[in-house]
């Protein structure tokens, strides 16, 4: 190797060195796992949510159904957090018009033993809420995600301010 060449290698080696971690998180964004969409077959902003998980690097599977209520309850989401679509992503639920962050935060504290949620089963995003993704206006509200436990109780997740949302578009 000639001397110009050696000297262009050691330019180009901590360039290398610093892109080999990006590769590696392009890599892993590919591995998001699937989601499974359950809602009816005219919903329009259940679509427009999954557009938004599929941004985010989700793949969705869409499922239509004439009886969410019952497939609802056949997963085992309670009633009370009801909205117009129901998600599973592995062992976790999703109801209702969650933002992506949430649940990719949610899935990563979940694959840690160290931040686990004991006996958590899904997040949900009740009712429909403005602002939220999939459900875009002018007019947005503020909204809470909560995660969803096996016997029915609940606790705040994350607070999504309106300004936040209308910031996003
Ligand atoms: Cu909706």
């Amino acid at each position: 190797m000639n001397p110009t060449a050696r000297l262009a290698l050691r330019r180009l080696l901590p360039a290398l060195l610093l892109a080999a971690p990006l590769l590696a998180c392009t890599a892993k964004r590919e591995q998001l796992p699937t989601v499974t969409l359950y809602k009816s077959p005219a919903c329009d902003c259940c679509g427009k949510w999954a557009e938004h998980l599929e941004d985010a690097g989700f793949t969705v599977a869409r499922k239509d159904t004439d009886d969410l209520a019952a497939m609802r309850q056949a997963m085992g989401m309670p009633e009370a957090f009801a909205s117009c679509h129901t998600a599973k992503i592995g062992d976790l639920l999703v109801e209702g018009h969650v933002p992506a962050t949430d649940i990719k935060r949610l899935l990563a504290e979940q694959a840690n033993p160290a931040t686990a949620h004991a006996g958590v089963i899904g997040v949900a995003a009740p009712g429909m809420p403005l602002g939220s993704p999939g459900m875009e206006t002018p007019t947005p509200q503020d909204f809470d995600t909560l995660l969803v436990r096996a016997d029915g109780t609940f606790s705040l997740y994350q607070h999504h301010a309106a300004n936040a949302a209308k910031a996003h578009q």
